[in-house]
């Protein structure tokens, strides 16, 4: 049995935390969790809150159910088109926003794992959030992997549609955008964008122990290898990414505090000898 407590109180999504992992998750079952600007702006502040804090090494993505209204389980369905206006998606203020991009982004830049548990649909920009995270958990009954961008004209051209490709390959890539079927947790695995088909019931307790395994490692090794697997696909902002960690480890040497402390008291460093290893 794990032990949630709530995080923070949110309208649109649930923010719980239990022994170093967060649990974030769409709370607008009526609408299978449609994003609306309201809901992303609460995804990333609950997303920054978990990048911030060094409790926490995993973070599980999910969504709450079953919808009140039939029954149905969804991870996402994508944008709330209800809330879609000409230039983005409209919040209370009356601005047109495209800010699940920044959440995108957060999912891809934070040093730490974020699992995709998926209880159901996974639909447009639902489907792109689970590309882009690192693992995806699919329940074997309920969860379907759906792409309806090219359906409602919303498409992502990043993520959610370039990197798909380079996960499941071009051709399946361009079937999933171009046909915009609907696919089963196993048709989802076997395309190799799931990691594991788990039965409904154990769903929340698989990724809980995952991310269990994942705490039990080294952390600088997690964080420089998710940084070293998106370096090449995310150019000279993957370069940046990498290079920062590298900088922190600098930081961490004899090395890196003699330059700091010669600058501070006003003297010239002396970084001594023999340092120039092979
Ligand atoms: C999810 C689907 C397949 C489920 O079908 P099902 O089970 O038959 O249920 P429904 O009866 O259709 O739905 C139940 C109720 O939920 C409402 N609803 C469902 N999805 C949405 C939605 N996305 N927006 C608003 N309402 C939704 C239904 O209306 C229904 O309500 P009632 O009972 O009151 O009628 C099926 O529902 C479906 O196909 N949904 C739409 C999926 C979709 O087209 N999503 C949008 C796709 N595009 C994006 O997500 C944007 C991409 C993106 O993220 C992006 C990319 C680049 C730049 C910016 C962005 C950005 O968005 O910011």
């Amino acid at each position: 049995m794990i032990e949630w407590k709530t995080a923070k109180e949110y309208e649109d999504i649930t923010y719980k935390k239990s022994n170093g992992v967060a649990r974030i998750a769409f709370n607008r079952p009526e609408v299978r969790n449609a994003f609306r600007p309201k809901t992303t702006s609460e995804l990333y502040d609950a997303f920054y809150d978990a990048y911030e804090d060094p409790s926490i090494g995993v973070v599980l993505l999910s969504g709450e159910g079953p919808s009140p209204k039939d029954g149905g389980w969804a991870f996402c369905s994508g944008g709330d088109q209800k809330a879609r206006g000409h230039q983005g998606y409209v919040g209370e203020d009356g601005r047109h926003r495209l800010n699940i991009l920044e959440v995108q982004r957060l999912i891809r830049f934070m040093p730490k794992v974020v699992i995709a548990v998926v209880p159901g649909w996974a639909v447009g920009g639902g489907h792109s959030l689970h590309v882009v995270c690192d693992l995806t958990l699919a329940s074997k009954e309920h969860a379907i992997f759906k792409q309806t961008d090219a359906d409602v004209t919303s498409f992502d051209g990043g993520y959610g549609s370039a990197y798909l490709a380079k996960m499941v390959g071009q051709k399946k890539a361009r079937e999933i955008f171009f046909l915009g079927r609907n696919y089963s947790a196993q048709e989802a695995y076997e395309m190799g964008m799931v990691n594991k088909v788990v039965p409904h019931a154990e769903l929340e307790d698989t990724a809980y122990e995952w991310a269990q395994e994942i705490l039990a490692k080294s952390p600088t090794s997690i964080r420089m290898l998710k940084f070293a697997m998106n370096l090449t696909d995310d150019g000279m902002v993957g370069q940046q990414v990498f290079a920062g960690e590298a900088t922190r480890l600098a930081y961490m040497t004899e090395e890196a505090k003699e330059g700091r402390n010669a600058f501070l008291e006003k003297r010239k460093p002396n970084f001594g000898d023999d340092q120039w290893i092979s």
